[in-house]
């Protein structure tokens, strides 16, 4: 497919659906990987400013609501209790805990914020105390977030009644690689929960981690998968992998950066309408990395000195890049 083919069907993506048909196949993303550099980088940009403001940054902040022995085996995470990674353990925060950090990341200019937890999925007895975080943060003005994990029925309606916005649920990577990463549930398992979240009408928010070992091709069929979702996601983090000492992906090779910001350039094309967050591993990046990214089509990132167990920029460092690149947030 020429630029232009590339770029009508884009287009025609960005269109209300009509059907559940397929719109990208894993081939036609893969070309867009396999554009030359600035060509890639110009769709994405043409994508972008059809419909954003091209400066504007939307920025959640996040939070480990509880944190550590998981009995999931992701093979990138730091919260397995598989692995020993000398993470310090910690059980469900309160409700006063939460809103203190809420407070914070709202005076720090965040306009979401995200709430995570290392459980498989939440039982049943731990929905109460989440679904009043929820209620607290949102009191305070601020979009709300929870990744608890897989959703049983019913669970995602309890926390839309609560006045969640966003569900956050990641695919991680393409369906033919999911199993080299995790075997303690499957694909299919996240994309049920993708299903309850958005017929319970909460927003979605699903992406995935690169440079994990995977080729471009999984790249372009986890892009393709996402797309492909009927609607596609509100929000698409893009990970780049934080090795953590301990997992079995602790030693991947990084990847290349304008490998990672061809991954953005893809989302940002085949969702033109979504934010495209630059999300883990902007720490371990230039600022001149991070520009790259912003040009590839991101528009959004998080904000604040710590992901869940990792850390993240400083705000004023953030702060500063901004002000460099003539960015503000949202
Ligand atoms: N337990 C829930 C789940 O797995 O859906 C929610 C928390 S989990 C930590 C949320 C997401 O963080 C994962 O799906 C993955 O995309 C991302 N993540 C976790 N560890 C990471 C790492 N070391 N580097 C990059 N992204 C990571
Ligand atoms: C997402 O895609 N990335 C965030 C959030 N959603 C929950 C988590 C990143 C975690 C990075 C590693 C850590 O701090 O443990
Ligand atoms: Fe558990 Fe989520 Fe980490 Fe997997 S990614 S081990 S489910 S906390």
């Amino acid at each position: 497919m020429n630029d232009t083919a590339l770029l009508s069907q884009a287009e025609t993506h960005a269109r209300p659906p009509v059907s559940s048909a397929p719109r990208w196949d894993v081939e036609s993303v893969l070309a867009l990987f396999e554009l030359p550099f600035a060509d890639l980088l110009f769709l994405a940009q043409e994508a972008l400013r059809k419909h954003f403001d091209p400066n504007a940054v939307q920025r959640s902040s996040l939070l480990s609501i509880k944190t550590g022995n998981c009995s999931e085996d992701c093979g990138y995470c730091s919260q397995s209790k598989r692995y020993q990674t000398g993470l310090e353990t910690q059980r469900l925060l309160s409700t006063e805990e939460v809103l203190a950090a809420a407070k914070a990341a709202k005076e720090q200019g965040a306009g979401r914020f995200c709430m995570g937890a290392a459980w498989r999925g939440p039982k049943e007895k731990d929905l109460p105390a989440v679904m009043e975080m929820v209620r607290a943060v949102k009191a305070l003005g601020l979009e709300t977030c929870v990744t608890l994990g897989i959703l049983k029925d019913g669970q995602a309606e309890q926390l839309k009644e609560a006045g969640l916005d966003y569900y956050n649920h990641n695919l991680d990577t393409a369906p033919e690689f999911y199993g080299d990463v995790v075997t303690t549930h499957t694909y299919q398992d996240r994309l049920d929960t993708l299903r309850n979240v958005r017929e319970a009408g909460l927003k979605v928010c699903s992406g995935g981690i690169v440079g994990m070992g995977e080729s471009r091709r999984h790249r372009a069929g986890l892009i393709a998968k996402l797309a492909n979702l009927d609607p596609p996601p509100e929000s698409v983090p893009i990970n780049n992998l934080v090795p953590i000492p301990g997992t079995p992906l602790a030693n991947s090779d990084p990847i290349d950066i304008f490998e990672f910001a061809r991954t953005i350039a893809a989302a940002r094309i085949t969702m033109p309408r979504s934010y495209v967050r630059l999300s883990a591993g902007r720490e371990q990046m230039s600022e001149s990395e991070q520009a790259l990214c912003f040009l590839a089509g991101a528009n959004s990132m998080f904000y604040g000195d710590h992901l869940l167990t990792t850390s993240n920029p400083q705000t004023p460092l953030d702060n500063t890049l901004f002000d460099k690149l003539g960015l503000h947030g949202i």
